[in-house]
């Protein structure tokens, strides 16, 4: 009987939802760029099982799908890459161990846990290192970063390329934010936020007096439903696409960091492929990089006023507020730049001034 009412008040409850309003779930988005490139010869066949964080709605499922098919079509179905969204195979961390141990080909973390990897990573997490969009891909697409992919070498990860998983915008469920001081509180208690694995992003909120934690991506929703942590920081696909809405009522417009995803293979997997194969796999990577970017951007703002419209207060921060935050976290610069590297540093700057 209990049984009986309980699944009677589930589907009342999906019919309901169903008859509400009905959300879209992805903004007007480009289609792929059409497959173009010669059919390789018979190189052998390999199924590939790929990773993700994110969810079957975000730019990262979505330019993977494009890879996928880039390198179905173009090997005649030899090559088939199976994707596993939602963090269902594991977290960024423990996926890139899969990736070193083999038993998993490929995966797609964002670069902040991967500076155990590779320390260099850690200039993009920097707070306000890089303004906008645009100066964002010219480092991301720069020698600079290119070495940084290549000195996964020995690690037991190839990693192929650089993407967008964005600028990072704060939301919590206790208050609205528009300040240093809201964060920190003053007669309350700092902001409990969830962060990347990485020790950068834990200064960050230290210095602005929050109480941060931090928390495999996976972990996090139910975290945030607990109330185990008041928030956390991400772009708005990502809070849009993961539903972090339904448990966060404030957003902030703090653009704080913009984080690179990086896409990677096993190395094993990699050495296992005939040279033709791994060319093809470069270039579909570098391919479905772009559309990535280009998907991430159509995305940005479309989510922010999707969040609003699905009832979170989104606060808009102008130059000055920004300016704040930017101010506040200048310990993190002090504490940082030398061991990341002044001289790298100032290459990324020289990077960003070249786009301003
Ligand atoms: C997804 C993560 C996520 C990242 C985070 O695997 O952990 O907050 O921003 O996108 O890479």
């Amino acid at each position: 009987m209990t049984i009986f009412w309980r699944n009677t008040l589930t589907l009342a409850g999906a019919a309901t939802l169903s008859l509400g309003i009905a959300y879209a779930q992805t903004p007007d988005l480009s289609d792929p760029p059409a497959i173009e490139g010669e059919v390789l010869g018979d190189h052998g066949s390999h199924t590939l099982r790929m990773g993700l964080g994110l969810s079957d709605t975000s730019p990262q499922y979505l330019s993977s799908r494009y890879f996928a098919d880039i390198l179905e079509q173009r090997t005649e179905g030899r090559i088939t890459v199976n994707i596993f969204p939602n963090s269902q195979l594991g977290d960024d961390v423990q996926m890139m161990e899969m990736l070193q141990t083999g038993s998993l080909d490929m995966s797609y973390p964002s670069s902040s846990p991967a500076t155990t990897y590779v320390q260099e990573l850690a200039v993009f997490d920097l707070p306000f290192l890089l303004p906008s969009r645009e100066a964002a891909i010219a480092v991301m697409q720069s020698e600079t970063a290119q070495r940084m992919l290549d000195a996964f070498e020995g690690t037991g990860i190839k990693a192929l390329t650089f993407s967008e998983n964005g600028y990072r915008q704060l939301t919590n469920s206790a208050r609205a934010v528009e300040s240093p001081e809201d964060v920190a509180g003053l007669d309350v208690r700092g902001l409990s936020v969830r962060t990347m694995e990485n020790p950068v992003h834990l200064s960050i909120w230290e210095t602005l007096g929050a109480n941060p934690t931090p928390m495999a991506f996976g972990e996090l929703f139910s975290a945030m439903e607990q109330g185990v942590v008041d928030g956390q920081e991400n772009p708005w696909s990502t809070i849009l696409t993961s539903n972090f809405y339904e448990v966060q009522d404030y957003g902030s417009e703090t653009r704080h960091v913009y984080t690179p995803f990086i896409m990677m293979m096993s190395q094993r997997t990699w050495d296992r492929l005939a040279p033709e194969y791994q060319e093809l796999v470069q270039e579909a990577a570098r391919q479905s990089a772009e559309y990535e970017i280009q998907l991430s951007t159509e995305y940005d703002d479309w989510a922010r006023e999707q969040l609003e419209e699905r009832g979170m207060q989104i606060t808009r921060l102008d130059d000055d507020q920004v300016a704040a935050f930017q101010e506040a976290v200048q310990p993190v610069y002090d504490r940082w730049a030398p061991r990341i590297g002044e001289d790298l540093i100032a290459e990324i700057q020289s990077i960003v001034d070249a786009t301003q």
